[in-house]
């Protein structure tokens, strides 16, 4: 059979299975095809996308903006490794850090690549500018993070199948509670500590949205402390949120660019995902040169970091962003969605709550984390035409892509209003 032969649902499962390690578990769905909010599959029936590919495409499936550069890039320079210069790099970086309001950036390719460049950057910044003793550096993370799948992050995860089996750790990794102020001031009373981590918004622990002044305080103290406030926006930022960083706090301006109040920017920001619009891997490292200029030549970098082809998509995506108001569409869909789903509250027993920012929202189904039930509503959404899939047990993520418009949202409400009551009264 030629790779490039049509192959139904079934053989490509099989396929899977039968070659491919198996380390998800996905929904019986084999896609084939994508185009703004919605997506099809091999035998053409059509889906909305609510999951969004973990909020990579928040541009929408193969936006032609970014197509078009990807195509116009691909068949000039591709990759040409750092060993050289090339026409596109210093572009893509004098235009991301002007975006974002950063002295400079450090190209990667993946989330968790990035993760990593922010990790030893905070450690190098502790011995060479704090005056930590070498070996010394403290990184304070959050319990139920999620910041990749790399044995230095894994070493911070309390998820035991994240970890289990893959130890021994990599040392100097704290965890404390999420969302709690007093252990953060408590943990930084170590005068060892290099950096604070944090997502703005727990993705994958279920969308957990932190008291307002969570971020605000918790950048507070680590000024105080002369620690690195870390945001880690892989899955939050480029818009996802409502605002261009969820890492903005919660101020009153609704500049739609706004990159966050100087009272709560990051020191070092973390960017993945939708930084090319899910067309190609690209993630980014700012930071201002107080903190980036401890990086010299060899210190760090990668063979495809920076790339001609990930500079031209990655400008062309975030173009996307401003130039189609991706933010306030996120804002307002999102107060729209989650003002629905407390009417579905109101009717049905099976969902216990809505929460979330902007477009990045989860509902917690009403049964235990262990049950199936919140992977069989995803399956009978599936038959009904939307995508979607439980982050944790009894929790699915809703991350529809940022160009959904109305009357598309009303519409996968509408889905989900009739799947759950549907579901509901099988149940009974
Ligand atoms: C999987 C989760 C989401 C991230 C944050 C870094 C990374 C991620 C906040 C690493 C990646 C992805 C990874 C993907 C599924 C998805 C995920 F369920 F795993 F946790 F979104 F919530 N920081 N998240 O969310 O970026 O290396 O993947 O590019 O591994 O299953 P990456």
């Amino acid at each position: 059979m030629s790779v490039l032969e049509k192959i139904s649902s079934q053989d490509a499962i099989a396929l899977e299975e039968k070659y491919g390690a198996q380390n998800y578990h996905p929904l019986p769905v084999v896609l084939s095809r994508g185009e703004g909010v919605y997506v099809w599959d091999v035998e053409g029936k059509k889906y909305y996308d609510f999951l969004s590919a973990y909020s990579a495409v928040n541009q929408g499936h193969c936006h032609p903006h970014i197509i078009s550069a990807l195509k116009e890039q691909s068949e000039k320079l591709t990759l040409t490794s750092r060993a050289f210069y090339n026409d596109m790099l210093g572009k893509y970086e004098k235009y991301i850090t002007e975006y974002f309001g950063f002295d400079r950036v450090l190209p990667m390719n993946t989330g968790a690549e990035a993760v990593e460049t922010a990790m030893k950057l905070a450690r190098k910044w502790g011995y060479e500018k704090k005056g930590i003793h070498v070996n010394q550096a403290k990184i304070i993370v959050c319990q139920n993070n999620f910041h990749g799948r790399t044995i230095s992050i894994i070493s911070a995860s309390n998820d035991p199948l994240a970890t289990e089996n893959f130890g021994p750790f990599t040392p100097g990794i704290f965890s404390i509670r999420y969302n709690d102020i007093n252990a953060l001031s408590e943990a930084l009373q170590d005068k060892n500590v290099a950096a604070f981590m944090v997502e703005p918004i727990q993705g994958e622990a279920g969308v957990y949205v932190p008291e307002d002044d969570y971020l605000k305080e918790a950048h507070s103290l680590c000024r105080q402390k002369n620690v690195l406030f870390i945001a880690d926006e892989v899955q939050t930022g480029v818009a996802r949120t409502g605002r261009l960083l969820a890492s903005c706090g919660n101020c009153s301006c609704r500049d739609k660019l706004c990159s966050g109040t100087p009272d709560v920017k990051p020191d070092i920001l973390i960017l993945g995902k939708a930084l090319s619009g899910g067309v190609f891997p690209v993630s980014a490292v700012l930071a201002n040169n107080n903190i980036m200029d401890v990086i010299r030549p060899g210190n760090h970098g990668s063979t495809f970091g920076g790339n001609p082809l990930a500079c031209a998509v990655a400008i062309a995506a975030l173009e996307v962003v401003k130039n189609e108001d991706l933010a306030e569409n996120a804002y307002n869909l999102g107060k729209l969605f989650r003002s629905e789903m407390r009417k579905l509250i109101e009717k049905s027993n099976l969902v216990r709550l809505v929460r979330g920012k902007g477009l990045l929202n989860a509902i917690v189904i009403n049964d235990d984390e262990d049950s199936s039930t919140a992977w069989d509503i995803c399956v009978a959404l599936k038959e009904n035409g939307l995508l979607a899939k439980p982050t944790h047990g009894n929790i699915i993520r809703f991350a529809p892509p940022l160009v959904m418009t109305e009357d598309q949202l009303l519409d996968c409400v509408s889905i989900i209003f009739k799947t759950i009551l549907t579901f509901e009264k099988k149940m009974a």
